[in-house]
């Protein structure tokens, strides 16, 4: 048994084994989406601990675990609201724990005793009416879906430092996992038809043995359409770095930041260490300008109600997203590292570009190598035309100037302001050292 007591640092993401060209046409809702709400819900918010990892790291006996079930009431679950809660966030997609680490289904599975209809004083299938309400709101509902079942006398893991089995050693036992694990697939793609697949936890198997392959082939044979995570050992479709940010730009085409709003992923009560609407919005404008999506988590409690404070950065999210929406979604990734200290994006047509301001501000911005004509410049929220300055334009020479644009305060937006500069023509950039011709 591997423990991981230093930093780990070797979850290398298995290599992608999809051609980027032959999933792109049914990437596009994703790629122009930008912003999910991810929901962890579960028996673990009724103790608030946390989810599935408490009972397998030994911070908690197995059976108190899941003495949770007898508390999970969902008493004040409304996916209406819920799903109006997101919708106001802007949010163009929801991913909802299907089911977590800890095998409890949220749904009438009839694959095992373990779902919180039959389990649980819930005794009501908690997906069906969110997946409902928020198509009924165009937006994409995505299905969060647990590989790992450590509650499964199958399945080989259960506790930190002790297993049931190995599966080459008990073959068998591992294929009677699996026809579980893929019954569950088959009802959940028959019964809510996910536009999107959350998998977790394929880092405890090979794609041989998870039969990865056959998972993905399978999905798609019920949804071609139908978007599947990273995490099915290089069979998915899109990169998931998870909570940290990544300084350089991932490599796949398309990525997806999943992070929490505090520190947790389900609710805690004594976790207060909310990001702040500022923080959220930063990250979230700087995954976008790196050309990805942010996954925003919360964690409704055991009775099935948002905390407030998670409302309220939604809704602080959702007025942004409002007013500056235009530089976010249907966008592509912005100008390269050394044009603008900070995130920018870019119109599909590259005509123009979008920069994030961090607010207040009282210099003026600066864009350098920009060899466009600029048409207009405005700030969004506002029509006025800005004012701004060329500067150190050599007029014999085809290296441009330093864009300076001055930012009235009056204009600024509390969180973050974002500055439209139409062009003439598309975006054409000198990437050049200074020389005197636009090639040195
Ligand atoms: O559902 C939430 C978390 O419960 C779950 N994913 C999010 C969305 C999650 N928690 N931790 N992780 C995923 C990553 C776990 C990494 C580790 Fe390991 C498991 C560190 C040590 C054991 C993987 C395997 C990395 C090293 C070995």
């Amino acid at each position: 048994m591997v423990f991981y007591t230093m930093l780990y640092t070797g979850y290398a993401q298995a290599q992608h084994r999809v051609n980027p060209d032959e999933i792109k046409e049914k990437m596009q809702w994703f790629a122009d989406g930008k912003l999910g709400i991810f929901i962890h819900y579960g028996i673990y918010s009724v103790k608030g601990i946390d989810e599935s990892w408490s009972f397998h790291n030994k911070k908690i006996s197995y059976p108190d675990y899941m003495n949770q079930l007898k508390g999970f009431t969902a008493n004040q679950y409304k996916p209406d609201e819920l799903a109006q809660l997101i919708k106001e966030s802007g949010a163009r997609y929801a991913v909802m724990t299907t089911k977590h680490h800890d095998g409890v289904a949220l749904w009438n599975s009839k694959y095992g005793p373990l779902n919180v209809v039959k389990k649980t004083p819930a005794e009501k299938d908690l997906l069906k009416p969110l997946y409902d309400a928020l198509r009924a709101r165009g937006i994409k509902a995505g299905a969060y879906f647990s590989l790992i079942d450590w509650s499964h006398a199958d399945y080989p893991g259960f506790l930190k430092d002790s297993s049931r089995y190995q599966v080459n050693a008990q073959p068998a036992k591992w294929a009677k996992y699996l026809t579980f694990m893929n019954g569950q697939l088959d009802e959940l793609a028959k019964q809510y038809k996910p536009d999107l697949w959350w998998f977790d936890g394929d880092w405890e198997h090979s794609a041989d043995e998870w039969k990865a392959s056959a998972i993905r082939q399978k999905l798609l044979s019920y949804n071609p359409n139908a978007i599947i995570n990273g995490r099915l050992q290089g069979f998915g479709d899109y990169d998931t770095p998870e909570q940290n940010f990544p300084v350089s730009r991932p490599n796949y085409k398309w990525w997806e930041l999943c992070m929490t709003i505090n520190d947790n992923w389900g609710y805690q009560p004594q976790d207060t260490n909310f990001k702040t609407p500022y923080e959220i919005i930063s990250i979230f404008t700087d995954a976008v300008s790196y050309g990805g999506n942010l996954l925003l988590d919360i964690g409704p409690k055991g009775d099935g109600s948002i905390p407030p404070q998670e409302v309220n950065i939604l809704k602080e999210l959702g007025a942004w997203n409002k007013k500056n929406g235009e530089g976010v979604f249907n966008t592509v990734a912005g100008m390269p590292q050394g044009h603008y200290y900070g995130a920018s994006t870019l119109s599909k047509d590259s005509t123009t570009v979008y920069l994030f301001v961090p607010a207040k501000t009282s210099a003026p911005v600066l864009v350098k190598g920009l060899k466009n004509s600029i048409k207009k410049i405005t700030v969004l929220g506002s029509e006025t035309p800005l004012n701004y300055k060329i500067v150190g334009k050599i007029s014999w020479s085809a290296v441009p100037g330093l864009l300076y644009i001055p930012i009235p305060e009056n204009q600024q937006d509390k969180y973050m302001s974002v500055i439209k500069i139409e062009l003439n023509g598309k975006l054409d950039l000198y990437r050049g050292k200074g020389g005197f011709l636009t090639n040195e």
